[in-house]
This record gives structure tokens, sequence and C-alpha cells, in this order.
């Protein structure tokens, strides 16, 4: 059985979205951020790490791409052959560099950094995050899901940004990426993964 390891309310969401969707049996362990048992796990100390036996993955991107390629016939990873894979990566870098970055600064100077070190970045933040919804929208086309019209990790990956964006009150100025939104953050394996890991 995998273990999902995190914090609750932190990307581990991911993780526990992706396993839902692949109806595979899973433990949630819950363990704080920077803890002993974190820093066990992810030389970091931060929140996710996935215990799969011998094998733990850190980084929600890798965590959601190393489920997918272990459960194939879920058909949640790449189209096979080398096309297929850097299709599906260039979408989890986009998410992860490009998409998710301003909102994770902001949130590190609200929350997470050292007092004396905070500063506003959140009129910047929300600038490039406008810029980066542009992209998904353009990248998205006439998609249903990222990779086309089945529903894969990277959707996990955008959708959970998106329900970030959205708790964030980030402006999303743009009709087709809310309906992607609302459609990716729909699903019952999502509403489930939620309830299991908000607390
Ligand atoms: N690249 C990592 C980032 C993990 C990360 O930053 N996790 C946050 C919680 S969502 C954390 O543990 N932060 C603790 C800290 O920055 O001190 C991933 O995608 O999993």
């Amino acid at each position: 059985m995998y273990q999902a390891v995190g914090s609750p309310g932190s990307r581990v969401s991911r993780v526990l979205w992706m396993l839902e969707e692949l109806g595979a049996p899973y433990e949630f362990v819950k363990v704080g951020l920077r803890s002993p048992e974190m820093y066990a796990l992810n030389p970091s100390g931060k929140s996710p790490a996935l215990v799969d036996g011998d094998v733990v993955v850190t980084d929600s991107a890798a965590i959601c791409v190393y489920l997918a390629d272990k459960h194939p016939e879920k058909a949640m990873g790449a189209a096979p052959g080398c096309a297929g894979r850097a299709e599906m990566d260039g979408w989890m870098h986009f998410a992860q560099s490009e998409l998710e970055a301003p909102l994770w600064n902001k949130l590190r100077h609200r929350f997470l950094l050292p007092k004396d070190v905070r500063v506003d970045v959140g009129p910047a933040a929300a600038h490039d995050f406008a810029g980066e919804v542009g992209t998904l929208e353009r990248r998205l086309g006439d998609k249903e899901f990222a990779l086309g019209n089945r529903f894969s990790a990277v959707d996990v990956l955008l959708g959970d940004m998106g329900a970030w964006a959205r708790a964030g009150k980030f402006k999303i100025e743009s009709d087709k990426v809310n309906a992607y939104f609302d459609r990716v953050l729909s699903r019952p394996t999502r509403i489930r993964a939620e309830a299991k890991g908000a607390k």
C-alpha cells in the first residue's frame, strides 16, 4: 500500500487526488512541515513525499508522474514514445516553474519566511500569475484537458494550482481557464481527496 506523507493543506493534496484517480490503496500519513519525520524522507523537510515499499519519491510533480507510470492501464501519464513524454514534461515544468511560482512566492512572503525578510510581493505575483493564465489559455487551446481528451497527471497538478489560486483570491480573467478549473475541480476524486487532505 502506498503512503502519502505530508502536512494537511500542503501540496500533499495532489498526491491524494492522484491516488484517488488511480483507485490505488493508500494511507495518508500526516506529518508536519520540516518535522523530523519529513526530513527523514525528504532532505528539504518539505511536504509531500510518497513511500512505495523501498522507494521514496519527493516533489509533487515527480510523485504524480511516478504514480502515472506505475499504473499505465489508467492512462494518466505520457503517451508512449519520446514525443508523448516530452509533451507531458513540458506541461509539468510549465505548471511548477511558471504557473505555481507566483502563487508560492506570495504565500511564502505572507506566512512562511522569517518576518524580517518578508516584503509585499502581491502586485508582482498578481502580474506574473495573470501572464501565466494567458499562457495556460493558449496552451489549452480547444482541448478538454491538458493532454487532449483524457484526464491526466498534468490536470491534477494544474487543477490543484487553480484551487490554490482561487483560495488566494488571484484573478483568473479567462473564461476558458475558469471552465477548465471548474471541470477538473468538480471531479468526485478531487472532492474526496480534498476532504481527506484538508486536515
Ligand atoms: N517542489 C516541492 C515543493 C514542496 C513544498 O514547498 N512544500 C511546502 C508545503 S506545500 C513546504 O513543505 N514548505 C515548508 C517550507 O518551505 O518551509 C513539491 O512540489 O513537492
